[in-house]
């Protein structure tokens, strides 16, 4: 069986789950949904990133102990993903006992077979990153991503060496064997590593105590960042024994934001490198939900909550909004007021009207031979489920949205020009041609709907079968 395993970031446990969060998540949900619709043996990974220098802080500021904070904020992700009715088979943190001893495991045989050295390392940090930041990366002498300076820093570390691989990288990127999408992701990557020497990384730190031991040295902790990618492999049950990489290894796709394309790129494929480990098979990196046109920052007063997003458009409501606000890959404007006028149009008005209208008319209509409710995946008679599998393989999910909607669309229109409510006086065969085109494409829209908008998709399935209908949507003023 064709296997695909999808894997979202791990995020930080420094603050509660964000918008931006609940956008990689979403729509890592609606390719592991579609691949199991497919057939394949599917898993999806996701889970929370909990050591390192950011949290630490973070929690001595509020008074905690790290472990306490992190199990608080975890449990609001766990929660979260849970309203967002999304379908992980895993959530992997870095703070469970199963990955720090795995994590231990590997370090130390990427010690032992002369990939990581003692030396020191001098740069400038920036905590919000959690990353070195070399000078040409600074605007004004801060960090663009955090808008702070970083801090100067020098001292004792371990490093793993990096430069041996850099010919590998170039070469596995341009031949697609390690696939980075969009195209333009691949270019951006293929130039940082033809005009740059890849210098060895520091992989540890010496005065920082939320982290894993080094297993050779105590006085070390391990960096975050590694620490953190090999969850992608302990997410899966390894142990961090080589001769046990989980069969599910590699992953089909990484879904990554575009901030951490490069750490990603460089540092975690050198990693799998180093331990002899093969790469993911592909990255797919999206842009970044901007609100009004800004980064959304709490100072401008632009934050648009997940919570409350929930409260205003429900479940499917928001995963709708988030999936369709705009090309995936990239940087997509999102407001409350754009996105309620989207969801009265598309959703109150498109759907909600087209399906009570459908299963109203269609009630005394004998469907019982009309085989409507038996579209299989992939089902021959109807090309748009078709075109849907080849534009969601091409992670074109908002065009598969696009698709659904033109015959959400196309039906309402079809309704007013063909008036069936007439025809049921007048003509009962066309009636009964008109009402059988409508039932059967709504019982291809609420196959099409799977992934996307489960719950929609199964109400739409019980109006089909019990042939009535409750409103979908309520119209928000
Ligand atoms: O970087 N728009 O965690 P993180 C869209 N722990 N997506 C956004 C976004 C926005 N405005 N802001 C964040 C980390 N994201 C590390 C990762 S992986 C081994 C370790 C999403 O909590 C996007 O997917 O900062 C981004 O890559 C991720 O959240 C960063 O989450």
């Amino acid at each position: 069986m064709d296997k695909f395993y999808i894997t979202t970031p791990i995020y930080y446990t420094n603050a509660k789950p964000h918008i931006g969060h609940a956008y990689t998540t979403v729509a890592c949900d609606v390719l592991a949904r579609w691949n199991r619709l497919q057939g394949k043996e599917t898993f999806f990974l996701t889970g929370t990133d909990e050591h390192g220098a950011k949290i630490e802080k973070k929690a001595k500021e509020e008074g905690r102990e790290p472990q306490e904070f992190v199990d608080e904020i975890a449990a609001v992700f766990v929660d979260l993903w849970k309203r967002l009715n999304i379908s992980n088979d895993g959530f992997i943190r870095t703070t469970s006992p199963q990955h720090k001893a795995a994590v231990r495991k590997v370090l130390q045989t990427l010690y032992d077979n002369g990939s990581i050295y003692k030396g020191t390392y001098k740069g400038l940090y920036c905590v919000g990153c959690e990353q070195f930041k070399s000078e040409n990366e600074l605007v004004d002498g801060k960090c663009p991503d955090h808008n702070a300076v970083p801090e100067e820093m020098e001292e004792e570390c371990y490093l793993m060496k990096m430069n041996k691989w850099q010919n590998t990288l170039i070469e596995k990127i341009k031949s697609d064997e390690f696939k980075i999408q969009p195209e333009r992701y691949k270019k951006e990557i293929l130039s940082f590593l033809e005009s740059q020497k890849l210098e060895d990384v520091s992989i540890s730190r010496k005065n920082l105590a939320w982290g894993i031991p080094l297993p050779f040295d105590n006085e070390h902790t391990t960096y975050v960042w590694i620490d953190a990618f090999l969850n992608y492999l302990t997410g899966l049950g390894w142990d961090g024994d080589l001769k046990n990489v989980p069969a599910m290894w590699p992953a089909e796709v990484e879904m990554l934001g575009k901030d951490i394309l490069r750490v990603h790129a460089t540092i975690w494929a050198a990693t799998l490198l180093n331990l002899g480990i093969e790469l993911p098979k592909s990255f797919f990196i999206h842009g970044h939900i901007l609100s009004g046109g800004k980064k959304m920052s709490k100072t401008l007063g632009n934050v648009i909550g997940i919570d409350e997003m929930l409260e205003k458009f429900g479940v499917d409501g928001t995963r709708y909004l988030l999936m369709s606000g705009g090309t995936f890959g990239d940087d997509l404007d999102l407001t409350m007021e754009r996105m309620t006028e989207k969801y009265n149009n598309d959703l109150a008005n498109g759907l909600g009207n087209l399906v009570s209208r459908v299963i109203k008319l269609g009630e005394k209509v004998d469907i019982g031979t009309m085989d409507i409710l038996k579209i299989t995946e992939n089902d021959k008679r109807y090309p748009k489920i078709d075109q849907s599998i080849l534009l969601i393989d091409k992670f074109e999910i908002d065009g598969a949205i696009q698709h659904i909607w033109d015959l959400v669309r196309g039906d309402n229109r079809f309704i007013e020009d063909n008036k069936p409510w007439e025809l049921a006086k007048s003509d009962e065969e066309k009636f009964n041609e008109v009402m059988s085109k409508l039932l059967s494409d709504l019982s291809v829209i609420a196959h099409l709907l799977k992934p996307f908008m489960p719950e929609t998709s199964e109400k739409i399935r019980t109006a089909l079968e019990t042939r009535k209908a409750e409103p979908l949507f309520q119209r928000i003023k």
